[in-house]
C-alpha cells in the first residue's frame, strides 16, 4: 500500500491492515445486520434530528468519494436522542456506491447489498472539536441511510446537480442552503452498534445509526455518481465506484449488538 489507500486491488479495504492493524480490531464497520438477531431496547430513544440549512457551505471531491461540510461552530445542526447521550454536531455527509447497482452499501441487511449508502457524520460536543472526538470510543455517531434502486430521489438530484463543478480529485464548490433532512426516509426507525470508521484510520470511535427504511435512487442517478473520478485533473481518470468496505466475510460470535 505504498501509495496511499483506496478501493482498488492494491491498496483497498484487504490490505488496510498492513498499515492500520486496527482494521481488525473488536469493533470495526461496517458489518452485516441481521434483523432476527437484533435486541429490541426498549431503553432506545427516538432519534431527533435538527439541521438548519443555512449551515451548508460546500461540496469537495476528496479522491475517495465527495462530501458536504457543514459549519459546526454551534449546534444548530446537530443530532440528539437516540442511543447517545449529549449533542453530536452535524460536519459533513457522504456516499459509498457501486460500479453497478447490484452493490455499493457498506452495511448489508441479511446479506442484501444496497446501491448506495449516505452517511451523516456528527462528532460529540463534549470533545473541543471533530478532530479530537474522531479518536474518541464516544467521539462520532453517523447516521447510515440505505439508497434503493427504484424511482429517482427528487432530493437527491440537488446534491448530484452540483457533482459536474467537482468531478476530478480536490475540486470543490460552494454548496449554500441544503437541508440534509430531505434525504432522510419517512420512518427514523434504526438499528445501532458500537463500531468505527469505514475508512483508514478505521478508528473504533462511532456509534452507527443505521436506518431501517431506505430512500429511492434512479439507475440513471446511480451513474451519475460514477460520472465522478477517483484522479486529479491531468491524472489517468478513473471513475469513482466501489468505493466501499464491504463487511467481514463472516461475523464471529463476538459480534455487535444490534438493537431495533
Ligand atoms: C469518506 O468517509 C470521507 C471522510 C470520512 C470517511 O471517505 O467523507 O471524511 C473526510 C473528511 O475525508 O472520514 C473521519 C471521516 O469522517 C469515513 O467516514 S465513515 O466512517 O462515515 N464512512
Ligand atoms: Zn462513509
Amino acid at each position: 500500500m505504498s501509495h496511499g489507500w483506496g478501493y482498488g486491488p492494491s491498496n483497498g479495504p484487504d490490505k488496510w491492515v498492513e498499515n492500520f492493524p486496527i482494521a481488525d480490531g473488536p469493533r470495526q464497520s461496517p458489518v452485516n445486520i441481521v434483523p432476527g438477531e437484533a435486541q429490541y431496547d426498549s431503553a432506545l430513544q427516538a432519534l431527533s434530528l435538527k439541521y438548519d440549512p443555512s449551515t451548508s457551505r460546500g461540496i469537495v471531491n476528496s479522491g475517495h468519494s465527495f462530501q458536504v461540510d457543514f459549519a459546526d461552530d454551534d449546534d444548530s445542526s446537530s443530532l440528539t436522542g437516540g442511543p447517545i447521550s449529549g449533542t453530536y454536531r452535524l460536519r459533513q455527509f457522504h456516499f459509498h456506491w457501486g460500479g453497478s447497482d447490484d452493490r455499493g452499501s457498506e452495511h448489508t441487511v441479511a446479506g442484501t447489498k444496497y446501491a448506495a449508502e449516505l452517511h451523516l457524520v456528527h462528532w460529540n460536543t463534549k470533545y473541543p472539536s471533530f478532530g479530537d472526538a474522531a479518536s474518541q470510543p464516544d467521539g462520532l455517531a453517523v447516521v447510515g441511510v440505505f439508497l434503493q434502486v427504484g424511482g429517482a430521489g427528487a432530493q437527491l438530484q440537488t446534491v448530484l446537480g452540483a457533482l459536474d463543478a467537482i468531478k476530478a480529485k480536490g475540486q470543490q464548490t460552494t454548496f449554500e442552503n441544503f437541508d440534509p433532512t430531505v434525504l432522510l426516509p419517512g420512518s427514523l426507525d434504526y438499528w445501532t452498534y458500537d463500531g468505527s470508521l469505514t475508512t483508514p484510520p478505521l478508528l473504533e470511535s462511532v456509534t452507527w445509526i443505521v436506518l431501517k427504511e431506505p430512500i429511492s435512487v434512479s439507475s440513471d442517478q446511480m451513474s451519475k455518481f460514477r460520472s465522478l473520478l477517483f484522479t486529479a485533473e491531468g491524472e489517468d481518470a478513473s471513475c469513482m465506484m466501489d468505493n466501499f468496505r464491504p463487511p467481514p466475510a463472516s461475523q464471529g460470535s463476538q459480534g455487535p449488538r444490534l438493537l431495533p
